[in-house]
């Protein structure tokens, strides 16, 4: 039986956090077994905010070498940096004309970014959405593994799927959102009614990211922001406790029920650094394991490549495809 397709990507924007962790790399391992996996490196989404051209660079690598220091296994998937396949902007721009001005502006994401980014708002930025529909659609994806806060961009995926094909007739696979329960939103260490993002400078103790030494990892947990109860335990109005529950039972493996029972009568004091030891023990293997990938770079590139004409493929098929049916002449 053909497998089914699933396709997802990250943005070089930062350096990882273990929201990203919890909420996309790691459902990717179990994934890439069951799916026909795309996983890509979604460097043109990236430059919808400014970057610096080097450290973009540079980040682009970093991440495609976290992702098979987690394990993803280019053997099984194909693996690959956006900006090599161009069929992804080409299909963005033909998807533009299906989507309305109203409905992108509408997009929560767009709003946020606009604002902390009131200096920059570039037309890239509202078209953030349909460029990563156009990712979406053009590898027939059924299913895009992402957090809680990209399930709105699926949905305006899955809006302009439909509205493509009842206007030109079958064309794309009508993906769906694939988003983990209750650890799939990572909540800010300071700010738990904001999620842990990895574009966060701000407030270094905010996030903490997979390349953080176990110290420092320790130092934030221990810093992050509770209440003054005492008792950890899950609760909407215990925010700050609940996010640690939520951290502690997704690096543990264990229900928060159990770990309510393991800390009860614990103070946070021993919660937070059980928290922070947990987390840094899942952390420490990946980073040596991505520090040994990334100096060898002929074999990085030669993944990178492996990805790029696998990738490029697939697009393209569908490309033509969209190109045919929109009545673009191909020359035949
Ligand atoms: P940025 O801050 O640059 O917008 P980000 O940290 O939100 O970046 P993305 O590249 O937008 O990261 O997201 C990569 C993946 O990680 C997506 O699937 C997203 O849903 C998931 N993700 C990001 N932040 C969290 C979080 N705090 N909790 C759970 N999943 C998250
Ligand atoms: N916007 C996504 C990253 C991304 C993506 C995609 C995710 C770009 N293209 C396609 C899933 C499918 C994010 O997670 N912030």
């Amino acid at each position: 039986m053909k497998k089914k397709i699933m396709y997802s990507a990250i943005q070089p924007s930062g350096k990882l956090t273990i929201g990203n962790y919890v909420g996309a790399v790691r459902n990717w391992l179990r994934l890439q077994h069951e799916y026909k996996c795309y996983f890509a490196v979604a460097d043109l989404h990236a430059i919808t905010v400014r970057q610096d051209p080097e450290a973009l660079r540079k980040r682009t690598l970093e991440l495609v070498s976290l992702y098979l220091a987690c394990g993803i296994d280019p053997s099984v998937c194909t693996l690959y940096i956006q900006s090599q396949v161009s069929a992804h902007a080409a299909l963005c721009w033909t998807l533009n004309t299906v989507t309305y001005v109203g409905e992108a502006s509408r997009m929560t994401q767009f709003k946020d970014k606009s604002q902390k980014h009131s200096d920059n708002i570039n037309m890239g930025l509202m078209d953030y959405p349909v460029l990563m529909a156009a990712d979406i659609l053009l590898y027939q994806a059924q299913y895009v593994p992402v957090g809680a806060d990209q399930k709105q961009h699926v949905e305006l995926a899955r809006d302009l799927a439909l509205r493509f094909n009842s206007r030109y007739g079958e064309t794309f696979t009508v993906p769906e959102p694939l988003i983990g329960k209750d650890e799939g939103r990572i909540a800010s260490l300071q700010d738990p009614s904001k999620k842990m993002s990895k574009s966060e400078t701000e407030n270094p103790n905010a996030s903490v990211y997979l390349s953080d030494d176990r110290d420092t990892i320790l130092r934030k947990f221990k810093r992050a922001v509770t209440d003054s109860e005492n008792c950890v335990r899950f609760s909407e109005e215990k925010s700050g406790i609940s996010n640690l529950l939520r951290i502690y039972c997704a690096f543990k493996g264990c229900t928060i029920a159990e770990a309510e029972r393991e800390f009860e009568g614990k103070g946070y004091g021993t919660f937070k650094l059980a928290v922070g030891e947990t987390v840094a023990d899942v952390l420490t293997p990946i980073q040596s394991e991505q520090a040994r990938i990334l100096g060898d770079r002929a074999y990085l590139n030669e993944q990178l490549a492996k990805g790029k004409r696998s990738a490029s493929y697939a697009a393209w098929k569908t490309l033509s495809e969209v190109y045919r049916k929109v009545g673009f002449y191909r020359g035949d």
